[in-house]
């Protein structure tokens, strides 16, 4: 497993974020030690425990999945933790945004992959440079347990077509994969120990495999952006404002949640989520389960 590099002063060099720029991702970057990444986990293992069976209006899974960071104060604790703010103002500069945590979780000894695919094919942002993915490990992220694999310079590709696949044992929301042949040799893998993270641009070419591992693989991804990106096919979207300030207004602000799943934060969830399924399922010719509807209760 490579050593992690050397931040100055918890921000990255400017050569790291040339050779971000150059390949399209960059890693592995220590934000947090082993022992507040166990915590950390401990502290997710916990919740998960608490709130499997409670009656919430979606399943769990999906609010760990969707924009994490409304119900589940871990997820926005680490969002805007100074220390994963601090690399990520190096990509996207002073002002950030978050615009969802995604809790990417392979149970021990399963099928669980991520079809290789371009982040912003459905965002409806375009291909805008205002954005970067920080990918969190919470347990060790190898080439057994299924550490993502990112293709260097892919990201100065367009978004090229996909295909759903709706594969049930593909993570993504609609089993999405780059109708691209990609080789073996031309990916890296990105092998992270706990509290370790990667940055990857929502155009580099990236996906996932089986977790063939006695642990779990525990990943969160943020998706930050700053206020330059902009929604161009929901009527509206939200983030929550991580640092500088927002001049262009172009998104929604809100807070985050103080307690897990409060009755206000379910509320703003599901508005949010309802609005963004206008980007993430346009043409989809199938049920895109993570952004389905709740059923009337
Ligand atoms: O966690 C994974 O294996 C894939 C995550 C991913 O595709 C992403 O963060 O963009």
């Amino acid at each position: 497993m490579a050593a992690p590099m050397t931040l100055a002063g918890g921000r990255l060099t400017e050569s790291q974020r040339a050779r971000y720029e150059e390949q399209g991702f960059l890693f592995p970057i220590e934000v947090f030690s082993a022992a507040e990444a166990a915590a950390m986990r401990a502290e997710l293992e916990a919740l998960e425990e608490e709130w499997r069976g409670a009656e919430l209006p979606l399943p769990l899974n999906i609010y760990m999945r969707v924009n994490a960071q409304c119900v589940i104060p871990l997820a926005s604790r680490l969002a805007l933790h100074p220390a994963v703010l601090d690399v990520v103002e190096g990509v996207l500069g002073p002002d950030l945004m978050v615009w969802s945590a995604e809790l990417f979780i392979k149970e021990p000894q399963t099928r669980a992959r991520v079809s290789m695919h371009q982040d912003l094919t459905y965002w409806g942002m375009g291909e805008t440079g205002d954005q970067v993915t920080a990918w969190i490990a919470l347990s060790p992220a190898t080439r057994a347990s299924g550490c993502m694999d990112f293709v260097a310079g892919s990201h100065r590709n367009a978004i090229l077509p996909h295909r759903d696949t709706f594969d049930p044992d593909n993570l993504l929301s609609r089993g999405q994969e780059i109708a691209v042949d990609v080789a073996d040799e031309d990916k890296t893998p990105i092998e992270l120990m706990p509290g370790q993270m990667s940055l990857h641009h929502g155009l580099t070419f990236h996906g996932s495999g089986p977790n063939v591992s006695d642990d779990r693989r525990i990943g969160l991804a943020i998706r930050y952006l700053n206020p330059n990106a902009r929604q161009k096919v929901a009527a509206r979207d939200y983030a929550m404002m991580a640092r500088g300030v927002d001049r262009a207004g172009a998104f929604i602000h809100y807070a985050p949640p103080a307690q897990p799943f409060e009755a206000s934060a379910l509320r703003l969830y599901e508005e949010i989520r309802q609005d963004q399924a206008v980007a993430l399922t346009e043409g989809a010719a199938g049920d895109v389960g993570l952004y389905r509807k709740a059923e009337a209760s």
